[in-house]
């Protein structure tokens, strides 16, 4: 009997059918962001992140170029299966000739044109959005869409509805649906002597957005919160009470950061409150150590519970996954390929969880045979399916490593 048949076996006898499960695996999109390959530094003239996020680390190998980051991309996703779609920034550009003459305001979809082809080319299935709206000059005082000055909020809007559209075409051409996730770093370092106004300002800049119209079955608009960052401690703009409520209110989704809340939070809580109300919800799944740190997503409890919140809900097409980490201190392609692998493993876990058996347990009261049942599913032999999940997607098991170091040696080395 090979590992995978006693495996089967084992998780047959708490009703639950492996096959089902790598069926299932395997048509679940993971969006998978471009910014773990060069530092969240993008093309478009910054040289490194900044507004409360940070990488450190300076590990070689940094792609510097979008030839060089999308060769990274292109071999680190190979070592990952299931369904992937690529999750761009807007300082990803490639403005071309239009370097130097264009800003942020005026990008236009030509400039990803280059990303469709290469997201087609190895076979993704969706291209997601984000407008870029940090490391720029117009970051005024750390402020960009509440900012009290005019100018630097009418640019912001300019860049989100150029997002819009570049989104919208990113959408059209990859025939799938897309999201545009808006996250902004706005806020105060000390107590601020006015917490109303910024959000009032907010508010308006993000109507003035949804304005400018867009074609509602080819994007998805997201506000992600965030309870603080690195230099603006004391009050951030956009909080989860602020986007929650101006998500529900104008029909759009909110995007829920794992690292976004304070540290006994729990995102895979608010998923299923969300799902009462909410036809999408989005996700930045994410590692904090201690604060956003956007440590490599490891497979750990919150994670698991992340994954059975939204198999359990039966809302694998609701709750749209993407990723968000960056370590500049590690492989930048292992770092990438760790926290995917182990998105995918961890829904894979959930999968091979007997939901319905348990929770009738919690319905009929019984917790003391729940809480048992549940300890138990634990150490079932999780590795053994994972494993058949790899192989039948050509996807290597361990030694996926070695290929990523052989590249290192021939290739990142030699970026200095
Ligand atoms: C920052 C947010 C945001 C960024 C990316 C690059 O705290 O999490 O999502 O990390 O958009
Ligand atoms: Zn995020």
């Amino acid at each position: 009997m090979t590992n995978y048949e006693y495996a089967k076996q084992a998780y047959a006898a708490l009703g639950v059918d492996t096959e089902a499960a790598l069926t299932k695996l395997a048509t679940i999109p993971v969006s998978i962001h471009c910014w773990q390959g060069d530092d969240v530094v993008g093309f478009d003239g910054s040289d490194a992140a900044s507004g409360g996020i940070q990488t450190t680390g300076n590990y070689p190998g940094r792609a510097r170029t979008p030839e060089e980051l999308m060769a990274d991309i292109k071999l680190a996703f190979a070592q990952v299966p299931g369904k992937k779609r690529l999750n761009l920034h807007a300082s990803y550009a490639l403005l071309g000739a239009d370097k130097g003459k264009v800003d942020r305001d005026a990008y236009r979809p030509e400039h990803f044109a280059p990303w469709v082809r290469f997201a087609k080319e190895i076979g993704l299935d969706g291209i997601d959005f984000n407008p870029t709206c940090f490391s720029h000059p117009m970051v005024k005082e750390g402020l960009t869409l509440s900012s009290p000055d005019k100018e630097v909020r009418d640019f912001w809007i300019r860049h989100c509805i150029a997002s819009l559209r570049i989104t919208e075409y990113l959408a059209k051409e990859m025939g799938k649906p897309a999201l545009m996730n808006i996250w902004i770093p706005d806020g105060f370092k000390d107590v601020p002597a006015d917490r109303l106004g910024p959000r009032l300002r907010l508010k308006d800049s993000l109507d003035q957005i949804l304005a400018a119209g867009y074609d509602k079955d080819l994007v998805v608009i997201a506000v992600e919160s965030k309870v603080f960052g690195i230099g603006v401690e004391s009050y951030t703009v956009g909080n989860n009470e602020f986007y929650q409520n101006y998500a529900a209110k104008n029909d759009i989704c909110c995007l829920l950061d794992n690292g976004h809340y304070h540290p006994t939070e729990c995102v895979s809580d608010k998923i299923p409150a969300l799902l009462a109300f909410y036809d999408k919800v989005a996700l930045h799944v994410t590692r904090g150590v201690r604060w956003d740190s956007d440590h490599v997503v490891t497979f750990e409890d919150e994670l698991k519970e992340i994954a059975k919140e939204i198999v359990r809900s039966d809302a694998t097409d609701k709750v749209l996954i993407g990723l968000d980490y960056f370590d500049a201190s590690i492989n930048r392609l292992a770092a990438w390929a760790t926290g995917a692998r182990n998105m995918q493993k961890a829904l894979l876990y959930a999968l091979l969880c007997p939901h319905k058996m348990l929770s009738s347990l919690q319905d009929k009261g019984d917790f003391t045979k729940l809480l048992v049942y549940q300890e138990e599913i634990k150490t079932l032999p999780l590795g053994a399916v994972w494993s058949e999940y790899l192989a039948r997607q050509g996807v290597k098991d361990l030694d996926w490593i070695d290929t990523v170091l052989a590249y290192e040696k021939d290739v990142l080395v030699n970026r200095t």
